[in-house]
């Protein structure tokens, strides 16, 4: 009498997770700041955010043989980019966080360092873009009394920093203006003066990053109208240029982020199923083991991506990594290792007949389990056959 008894045991999974970098492109085609800005968003992700000294070097070494100056994605929006330095969205009815009274032929950014908000005597009691450097008097906003704000009066001069420092710590903040009225009241408080209010902006990034890194050359930004900024490609360090002019431009690829929760969710003895989450809506995919690489295409919709690999051999371990993938970059790797099945296959003779209960089974597979050591817990199917 010959019995087979085929056991089967669970695998292991290990994650490895990776983290990737910007790919910086150096295009050598003189074109003006816009035109560069569409070229890099048609071809890459968008024109260079430079946001570290490392991002620098990067920068630096797309090209070796060009030393001149080169766009990046630095601008000033003159219009769009100015913001209240009281920043709570609930003050603020509709409209009201936008609303300018700027005197005629501002803000112009006058010799390119003007990114804080004033208004006073010669702007005909409307607002100014001035140097945020400045001393000026400045109106506190000391909060809401009956539903109306109120002013304060602040007599020292102090830079526009100072100023927003001192109005947070002994009122609410520097004064925010959300309509006609408010102008008004300021403007009565100000009495003719040059005063610092609120309203501050920042250059900004052609992608939208909020990063405050800044890398100028001495004495840049320095001119008015220059409003968008270029690297050096010698020096690495930036200055602010006419938009019109034509320079070479750097771009940058985003690298896509890597997949999430990457694992094995099945196995048998030549294959593994592998299953990994989405992220930010990439689709490409390649997934590397045994020095082979396959394209795989997300399905459509929300869920994870299953992808089963065959024709593998029984209890061998392999190695998988799956990369995103994004034009011509692909993510850093996450890898994970899996076992196909182990089959153990006991032959078992009996010297003298008579068949066995399914009870006397399973206490004699019982027994063979811990007579070889395998770990209980991992036998997933028995089988007797
Ligand atoms: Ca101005
Ligand atoms: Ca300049």
């Amino acid at each position: 009498m010959e019995r087979g008894l085929v056991l089967f045991v669970l695998t292991g999974v290990i994650t490895n997770v990776g983290f990737g970098q910007t790919h910086y492109n150096f295009v050598n085609t003189p074109l003006n700041w816009t035109n560069a800005q569409r070229v890099c968003r048609d071809d890459y992700t968008d024109l260079a955010t430079i946001e570290s000294a490392a991002d620098v070097d990067a920068v630096g070494n797309t090209t070796s043989s060009d030393t001149g100056k080169a766009w990046i994605g630095l601008h000033d929006d003159l219009q769009n980019s100015w913001m209240w330095s009281l920043n709570d969205s609930s003050f603020y009815g509709e409209g009201e966080a936008t609303y300018r009274n700027w005197y005629s032929g501002q803000p112009d950014n006058y010799d390119g360092r003007e990114n804080c908000g004033e208004f006073g005597r010669s702007y005909n009691d409307k607002w100014n873009d001035g140097p945020c450097s400045y001393n000026r008097r400045s109106v506190c906003f000391s909060g809401t009394w009956n539903g109306k704000a109120t002013f304060v009066w602040i007599e020292t001069l102090r830079n526009w920093t100072e100023a927003q420092r001192f109005c947070r710590e002994n009122y609410v903040d520097l004064a925010s203006i959300r309509n006609e009225p408010e102008h008004e009241m300021v403007k009565r408080v100000a009495d003719g003066n040059y005063v610092w209010i609120g309203l501050y902006r920042r250059k900004v990034w052609s992608d939208g990053s909020d990063s405050l890194y800044r890398n100028w050359e001495n004495n840049q930004p320095n001119t008015t109208g220059e409003t968008c900024v270029a690297t050096s490609l010698e020096s690495g360090l930036w200055s602010d240029e006419d938009c019109s002019i034509q320079l070479p431009f750097v771009c940058y690829t985003a690298t896509p982020a890597h997949v999430e929760d990457f694992r094995s969710t099945g196995q048998n003895q030549t294959s593994v199923t592998l299953q990994w989450n989405k992220v930010n809506n990439n689709i490409s995919f390649i997934l590397q083991f045994n020095g082979t690489e396959t394209n795989i295409r997300a399905p459509d919709g929300d869920g994870p991506v299953t992808h089963t690999v065959s024709s593998l051999s029984a209890a061998t371990e392999y190695t998988f990594t799956v990369f995103s993938v994004f034009g011509s970059v692909r993510s850093s790797g996450v890898s994970i290792n899996a076992v196909t099945d182990y089959v153990y296959r006991f032959k078992v003779s009996f010297s003298s007949g008579g068949e066995l209960s399914q009870h006397e089974k399973e206490a004699l597979l019982d027994q063979l389990i811990e007579k070889y050591g395998l770990p209980p817990q991992s036998v997933r199917n028995r089988s007797i056959t």
